[in-house]
């Protein structure tokens, strides 16, 4: 019986989360691999840019920010000539960037001509690598819908962070999850930097990812109060 109620104690005080560096946080945050690779994205209001992302297995961490132009430290009032871009950390090992690309596509129509600066279809590579591989996938779409994208490619120069309130802004409409992420993340850095977080604003209105979700549901850090958001989308 006593021993019970120590676990029932420690349980209530660690609440779902794990202990690392003294520090508790969702297990899934534990162990993120170090050689990420970085891609960025533009394909229109990044909101949901955001989210389509954060569900992919093989992303860490994705961030939301303005790039693509020349006007300096711009804003969401003040985008100037810049683009409303996504960002994602991803392990190459566990996702392509070919993968990245599949959901870069999906995620708009980028044979509409763009309509702004703003939302335009825009693939900013880091490497050469990046650079190749964006115009193959781009050639092959073309030819296979006989159609001519707008997408733009060129590289990333510099990445402007957007505003706080606009990272993983779907997420954060959500006060029971966002309250709970918050607690192990008090700190904006920490909070956008999280897998927990991206994955849950990924689950919430990303694409369903049924077999991903059952593997990583109880990782996230959260009550299973929370987690009844997110399994109404994933069909847990
Ligand atoms: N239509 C959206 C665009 C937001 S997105 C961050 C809105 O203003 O509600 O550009």
């Amino acid at each position: 019986m006593k021993r019970y109620l120590v676990l029932i104690i420690m349980i209530s005080i660690l609440g779902v989360g794990t202990m690392a560096n003294d520090k508790v946080i969702p297990e899934i945050d534990i162990n993120i691999p170090q050689n990420l690779e970085t891609a960025t994205f533009g394909l229109g209001c990044f909101w949901g840019a955001e989210a389509s992302f954060g569900a992919l297995k093989g992303v860490y961490r994705t961030r939301v920010g303005y790039a693509g132009g020349t006007v300096e430290d711009p804003t969401y009032y003040n985008i100037g000539d810049h683009t409303e871009v996504v960002q994602i950390d991803f392990n190459p090992s566990e996702i392509s960037y070919e993968k990245l690309l599949d959901t870069f596509w999906k995620g708009h129509t980028p044979y509409l001509s763009s309509y702004s600066q703003q939302y335009k279809s825009v693939i900013l590579y880091h490497n050469e690598d990046q650079k190749n591989i964006a115009e193959e996938y781009i050639k092959e779409k073309e030819s296979i819908d006989k159609m001519k994208a707008t997408t733009e490619i060129y590289e990333l120069e510099k990445f402007y962070m957007a505003e706080n309130y606009h990272q993983k802004y779907l997420l954060k409409q959500n006060i029971t999850l966002t309250s709970e992420l918050e607690k192990y993340y008090p700190e904006q850095s920490g909070f956008v930097n999280s897998t927990a977080v991206a994955r849950a604003n990924g689950y919430l209105f990303g694409e369903s990812n049924e077999e991903l979700y059952s593997e990583e549901r109880n990782l996230l850090g959260l009550s299973e109060y929370a987690l009844k958001f997110l399994d109404r989308r994933n069909s847990y």
